[in-house]
């Protein structure tokens, strides 16, 4: 890529950002800006200062050599300094505020972008510190959508549903990928962060795995059949946090006689039965995959099936391929405002046959988060690498609500095993050993 190409992505990619941004926080009142809507969530006038203060402290102090704006404002916006149930009480800068900080923020860094050689440091090789950032303000985007979702009240956001998938009734229900070593994680891509990192040779024995991730009529069957009350499908620490939280159904599901509805962004409809499952945490998919006779795939293995094309033995930066993702192979971006509904997406297969891996939703794995071999925190500790231990279960994938930027086969996002609130799903898996042997 030329450099004027790469100025070019920049812009476009933090552009991007910035219009989702606007838009989450321009379609609820003040009040709704302010409020916190969950103890898990920040305000949303939080979220839309604290992308402009990363973006001037990467961007402008430590490329640019600038001078602090606000310096008094850091700590408040700082997520070490408070936890999110906290945020409320702070003096934020009021909306107003914020979106004149980060608006004089953003015009100080497309200048700086303009006169940017993208070498010389490791920040600005490869445009690092630029793609950092825009990564930063999508995930934002996503927690901001998140928010929306908690929120009570009337809705304000909509979008028409995703199309519907061309050939998806005669999938294979799981598809085959084979044992033996394949590269996982990056040396390479230049916008990768520092937990995709380095690239390194890891064995997986053969395995199965869903085509599509599993579905909300695939999900009610399980509710059905008393999976929610039968110990045997959970593990010692799932069943006490089903046992303490009351869990009995995917959050935002509700009752109707004999049918199940969900509420998404303030409305509420039946179930789509098609549809990935979504807002059900590791230990609620954790018990499914036992009661149908399965298992969460590792790390390695959904890494391995998204990636590994058997006939070269080479590894994929996507499903597909190389090339970015676009509305013909994923759903993402909040383009749609809901997972497109199981085999769709066709353009979008792995070579294993499987489908949906990126986009639609985040896709629990039995995995702990923890650093590859060789890894290094970069460029800050805080990142990742204050929160790898077992306490902390990967998600794969991305979902409808994160940008292509912040989405590739290497990217990694956790969280506890009991959160719901976010965007995931699952898909599962089992060991062909067994039958090999
Ligand atoms: C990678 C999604 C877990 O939201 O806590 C945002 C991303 N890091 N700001 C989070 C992140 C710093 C992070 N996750
Ligand atoms: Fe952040």
């Amino acid at each position: 890529m030329t450099e004027t190409d790469l100025r070019e992505r920049i812009a476009r990619e933090l552009a991007g950002a910035r219009q989702r941004t606007g838009l989450l926080t321009g379609c609820v009142d003040e009040a709704d800006l302010v409020a916190q809507h969950s103890p898990l969530m920040s305000p949303l006038v939080w979220d839309l200062a604290h992308v402009a203060n990363q973006e001037e402290l990467w961007l402008l102090r430590e490329v640019g050599g600038r001078e602090p704006m606000h310096p008094e404002i850091d700590p408040l916006y700082d997520a070490f300094e408070h936890p999110r149930s906290e945020r409320p009480t702070l003096p934020l800068l009021p909306p107003d505020e914020a979106r004149s900080y980060g608006h004089e923020v953003r015009g100080r860094v497309l200048d700086l972008l303009e006169s940017s050689r993208f070498d010389g440091s490791r920040l600005l090789e490869g445009g690092f510190a630029f793609g950092m950032i825009a990564q930063h303000e999508v995930q934002h985007d996503e927690t901001m959508l998140i928010t929306h979702q908690i929120r009570a009240g009337a809705p304000v956001l909509a979008a028409a549903p995703p199309p519907a998938p061309a050939d998806a009734f005669r999938l294979p229900p799981e598809v085959f990928v084979p044992g033996g070593p394949f590269t996982m994680g990056t040396s390479t891509q230049p916008w990768a962060l520092d937990n995709e990192r380095p690239a390194h040779t890891v064995h997986v024995a053969p395995f199965f795995v869903d085509t599509t991730p599993v579905t909300c009529g695939a999900y009610a069957e399980f509710i059905a059949d008393g999976g929610y009350d039968d110990p045997r499908w959970w593990t010692a620490g799932g069943w006490e946090h089903r046992q303490r939280a009351g869990l009995s159904a995917p959050l935002y599901w509700s009752r109707d006689g004999g049918a199940w509805l969900r509420t998404a962004f303030g409305r509420t409809e039946a179930i789509t039965p098609a549809e990935p499952v979504m807002h059900v945490c590791w230990y609620e998919a954790d018990a499914y995959a036992r009661w149908a006779g399965r298992r969460l795939p590792t790390e390695a293995e959904w890494e391995k099936a998204a990636r590994f094309d058997p006939v070269t033995g080479l590894t994929r930066g996507y499903p597909w391929g190389e090339q970015e993702p676009d509305g013909s192979r994923a759903n993402l971006g909040q383009a749609y405002l809901r997972p497109a509904p199981a085999g769709s997406y066709p353009a979008g297969a792995a070579p294993c046959g499987a489908r949906q891996l990126i986009g639609d939703v985040w896709e629990w794995t039995s995995s702990d988060f923890l650093p590859y071999p060789g890894f290094t925190a970069w460029p800050y500790r805080e990142y990742s690498e204050v929160f790898f231990g077992p306490e902390y279960k990967v998600l794969r994938g991305g979902s409808f609500a994160v940008s292509p930027v912040a989405c590739r086969g290497t990217f990694r996002n956790w969280d506890y095993p009991i959160r719901r609130q976010i965007f995931a799903g699952f898909r599962t898996a089992r060991s062909a050993e067994a039958e090999t042997a």
